[in-house]
Formats: C-alpha cells, structure tokens, sequence
C-alpha cells in the first residue's frame, strides 16, 4: 500500500441556482475561477478550484457546478447530469443553501440524492449577511433533519464563516496526493475562462430570456509578437430577434461588455489584450443536441 504524507479529496458544490457556489468557490479558492451572477444559471459546466492548505498538508479540489433546477431544455438535462456526475468522482459533497429562501422541494430532491450517493455531506447556509437571524435558525432546523456530517451558516460575500468551513472540509479528506501543484487555482483553460467572463459581463446587462439563450465562445487566443493578446470571440443567442438585444442601440452593449471584460482579461494575463467580439444566431441551440455540442456543451 502506497503511503501519503499529504491529504486531499474532492469535493462537489452543489445546490439550487443563485444559491452561491461559485461565489463561494471563488472565497475558499482566494481568486476568481469561476463567473457569478444574480441570474439563475449562470454556471455551465463544472469548474474545479484548487484550495492547497499548506500548514495542514491538504489539497481540496473544489468541483463548483450548475445550479440544480427543473430543466425546461436540453441544456437544462445536460447541465444537471452534469452535477449529479460530479458526485462519481467526489470524496465528499459541500450543499450550498441560500438562507433567505425557504427550504423548498428542489432542495430536498438534491437533499435526497446526496444521501443516497454515500459520500459525507457539509452543508453551509449562505447568504447569511442579508438573513434575519430566525431565517437562518429556521434553516438549521429544517437542513439538520438530514442528519449530514457538518452544518456551518456563512456569508460568501463578506467570508463569514469560512474559515469554519474549511476546517470541516479538510477534515473530510483522506490520505493521498496532491492532484495538482500547490499554487494552482484552477484546472479551466484560459480560453475557457476568458470566454466565460466575457459571458459574466453580458449577464449583468441582459433581462429575460435572454442570459439563458447566450453562449460565448472563444474562437481564438494567440499572443502576438508584441506581446498583445489577441481574442477573438463570438457571443451566439438563439434568434435573429435578440441579436439586436444583444448588441445594442448603436452597438451599446457589445462595446461596453468589450471595454469591462478587457479589464478582467488584461489582469488573468498580465498582458494587453485586444478583443475581438461579435454577435451571432445559433438556432435554438439550448434545446437541440447539435447546437449544444458545436457550442462544446
Ligand atoms: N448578500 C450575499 N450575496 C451573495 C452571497 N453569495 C452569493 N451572493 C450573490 O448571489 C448571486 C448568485 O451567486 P452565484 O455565486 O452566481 O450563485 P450560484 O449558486 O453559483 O448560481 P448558479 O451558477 O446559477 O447555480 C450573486 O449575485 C452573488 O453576488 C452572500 O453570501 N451574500
Ligand atoms: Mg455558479
């Protein structure tokens, strides 16, 4: 048998949309790897975040997932075995519950389908800067009838909490090595990460329908001879009628989501960046499988 000096387990995020994953994998990672948003749904894919606890000699790769919800597409269906898959390959599993809504039926279906997974469960009640103090106590009382291994209320915000919480999860992991080097934060391509903040800044600015029906991707990144990075992206909606949404009066929108996503992108690369972004339709791609996997889903 091998012997480990080292610890590490990895440790799927899951709960309701807009609950606060991603926040709180961002808090716990101590940089930003993955977008968050106040749309449901902001997260598509599963990002893992990389937490090295030297002075405990343990590594948590955290596995921030979508939002469990009632899918009404296929995208929807794809995004949700999504997270349930997460579950094969985690140590353990960390339920984010938002602390200013009641605890309703979606969360005692994932409740349920964590119990029956068989890895040890945290919960954390989030959000707790904005709660009354009887919401969250109500919380606990409702979330401790599940009888998992720790519950610990937290703002990912304000990190409230989350040194408690991180003492819990590195005492759900066992003997084994570190996954990756101690200083790595994330497993995500940069050119997937640049697409999705470029995505994060169309989402504070859309209404309706139409985060859901946005994808971007990156179709190029390349570093030029005088060190400027150069991306090239494409933002695709579903119909020719929110492409004008999309853009902008005078192309407002598009312009403003270049110049603010610049500025992210010129921090994750240390560069300048020049960026190309345009707008086009894929036809209903959330609901037909081909769409779906040319928009790499
Ligand atoms: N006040 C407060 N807001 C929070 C906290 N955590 C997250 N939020 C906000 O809640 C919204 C949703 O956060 P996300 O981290 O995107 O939520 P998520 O669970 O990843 O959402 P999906 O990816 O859609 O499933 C954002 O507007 C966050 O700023 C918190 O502790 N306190
Ligand atoms: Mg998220």
């Amino acid at each position: 048998m091998t012997h480990f000096d080292t610890r590490s387990g990895f440790i799927s995020i899951v709960g309701r949309p807009n609950v606060g994953k991603s926040t709180l994998v961002n808090i716990l990672v101590g940089t930003k790897v993955a977008i968050t948003s106040d749309r449901p749904q902001t997260t598509r894919n599963t990002i893992r975040g990389i937490v090295t606890v030297l002075e405990k000699n343990t590594q948590l790769v955290l596995i921030d997932t979508p939002g469990i919800h009632k899918p009404r597409t296929e995208l929807g269906e794809r995004l949700n075995r999504l997270v349930y898959g997460s579950l094969a390959e985690a140590d353990a599993a960390l339920f984010v519950l938002d602390a200013t809504q009641p605890i309703g039926p979606g969360d005692r279906r994932i409740a349920e389908r964590l119990s029956s997974s068989g890895v040890p469960v945290v919960v954390a009640v989030n959000k707790v800067d904005i709660a009354d103090k009887e919401e969250i106590i109500g919380q606990l009382a409702v979330a401790g009838e599940w009888n998992f291994a720790a519950y610990v209320p937290i703002s990912a915000t304000t990190a409230d909490g989350i040194e408690p919480l991180l003492d819990e999860l590195v005492a759900l992991c066992e003997p084994g090595p570190f996954f990756f080097p101690p200083d790595a934060t994330s497993d995500q391509p940069d050119q997937l990460l640049a697409g999705e903040l470029i995505r994060e800044k169309f989402l504070a600015r859309l209404r309706e329908e139409l985060p859901h029906s946005l994808a971007v991707v990156v179709d190029e990144m390349e570093t030029q001879d005088n060190g400027v990075v150069r991306i090239e992206a494409t933002a695709y909606v579903e119909r020719d009628s929110q492409k004008g949404m999309v853009i902008g009066k005078g192309g407002r929108i598009v312009r403003d989501v270049g110049t603010e996503a610049r500025v992210d992108l010129e921090k994750l690369f240390g560069a300048r960046v020049f960026l190309d972004l345009r707008v086009k339709v894929e036809k209903d791609w959330q609901r037909r499988s081909d769409g779906l996997d040319r928009l790499g889903f």
